[in-house]
């Protein structure tokens, strides 16, 4: 197994730590001046953990080609080594979410031990009915749980509850569901059929969900499909997460959006009815771009931190968030552009964090236009990084991720294991 040491971090820290301490501390000073406490920060940044999924570590394909990049891991063990490299490097991300039937786990047992030996466990579990299996009776060229037949359906259901059973057997506590139905030309689909359909269909998923669980409904303007949805929008989403109980959540994808819509509202909306279920985070320019976290839009991935933070400090009704990547890597070595996530999320967190809530609070109250933008904008423009190296020096993790990567020659190590040939299962 692959396994980057401790030490080995360390070592290549060291250069690098003197100047570290002098920007972290003039942080802190201004920090302390500006009534943040830094302490609360750096631990909140600590137990923020971002799940990677399974289809990620792969080269991800484009709608017309995929570009090999060589030592792609060839089954779920290597894949639990990424994810661990990961996790070492930056103490940030500490579970694997597991794609089926991409990743079915043979042997259980061994997958568990191989995930406990890099700190790693099984975040939600998704399944997957947008593509036809080898051996399926069925197929979901006409869709799945939306179908117009009762057999489509049942079938699509049993997967569902088999991925269930999977994740079950690994820790999972949680199933997202994906459902890419929907049509091509008007006329090809009754909307209300398909809608009636596919709530029925989550309800009957909802009754096998162990006790501890949650489902988390994903929704999707288009893509696969070029008319139609079923679950096109947050709202419907919504309306299937009340209609399914208190087991089912709303799940957004940054990338699952119409143009300039606004991503932060809709956070707000959900958190304050308790329905929120967690995020799967990208970027985009046009639609389900799956580009690098934070590589477009910044700005936009803070403003929807600011109503986490506030969300999770005043939704207690709200459970806790469920955080994933979801993310495709066409042109860069994907270890690496999941490091790229990682530091932009916990930067886009960090920012949101230092954002003086009680006096936001009063300016909206006084109607203060400018003072408000300027108590966001400020909070924006500092320079967090000092904190983030921080609070990955305090637990042993990388200074400088990347680097580090680099520097230890971890793609040449898994070239050399795994070949140039080597594929990952994912889109
Ligand atoms: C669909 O675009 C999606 O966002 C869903 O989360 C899938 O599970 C994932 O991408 C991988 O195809
Ligand atoms: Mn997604």
């Amino acid at each position: 197994m692959i396994m980057l040491k401790k030490e080995d971090i360390q070592y290549l820290n060291q250069p690098r730590l003197e100047q570290h301490q002098v920007e972290f501390k003039q942080l802190s000073e201004q920090l302390t001046q500006r009534n943040i406490e830094v302490e609360t920060v750096l631990n909140k940044l600590n137990e923020f953990q971002i799940a990677i999924p399974s289809w990620a570590l792969g080269a991800g394909g484009t709608r017309f080609g995929r570009y090999h990049f060589g030592g792609a891991p060839r089954n779920l063990f290597e894949k639990i080594e990424d994810v661990g490299l990961l996790h070492a490097l930056t103490g940030n991300s500490n579970a694997i979410s597991l794609h089926i039937p991409w990743d079915i786990p043979e042997d259980t047992q061994a997958v568990k031990e191989a995930a406990a030996a890099q700190g790693l466990c099984f975040d939600a579990v998704n399944s997957n009915t947008f593509q036809d299996q080898g051996g399926q009776k069925h197929s979901y060229k006409f869709g799945s749980l939306s179908h117009v037949s009762q057999e489509v359906r049942d079938q699509a259901i049993e997967h569902n509850k088999e991925v269930i059973r999977i994740g079950e057997s690994l820790g999972s506590k949680s199933i997202t569901v994906w459902l890419a139905d929907g049509s091509n030309f008007p006329g090809q689909t009754n909307f209300q059929n398909a809608l009636g359909h596919t709530q029925n269909s989550l309800l009957e998923i909802t009754r096998s969900l162990p006790e501890d669980w949650k489902m988390f409904i994903e929704y999707k303007p288009y893509e696969p499909h070029f008319y139609s949805t079923v679950i096109q929008d947050w709202g419907t989403s919504f309306l299937l997460a009340n209609a399914c109980g208190p087991k089912a959540f709303t799940l957004v994808d940054l990338g699952h959006h119409l143009p300039n819509t606004n991503i932060e509202q809709i956070v707000a909306t959900l958190l304050m009815h308790g329905k929120l279920g967690g995020f799967h985070f990208n970027d985009s320019k046009y639609g389900d771009d799956d580009l690098t976290v934070g590589s477009i839009q910044p700005y936009k991935l803070f403003l929807i931190f600011n109503e986490l933070v506030y969300g999770m400090a005043n939704n207690k009704n709200n459970p806790p968030l469920a955080w994933m990547i979801d993310a495709s890597h066409n042109t860069k070595d994907p270890l690496e552009d999941l490091l790229q996530s990682i530091e932009a999320i916990l930067e886009a967190y960090a920012k949101a964090l230092l954002i003086d809530q009680n006096a936001l609070h009063q300016a909206q109250k006084a109607n203060d236009v400018v003072y408000g933008q300027e108590l966001i904008q400020n909070a924006y423009k500092t320079d967090v990084r000092p904190l983030l190296c921080e609070m990955r020096q305090r637990k042993g993790a990388a200074l400088q991720p990347i680097l580090t990567f680099r520097a230890t020659k971890q793609r040449e190590l898994r070239l050399q294991n795994r070949g140039m040939d080597s594929q990952a299962s994912g889109l």
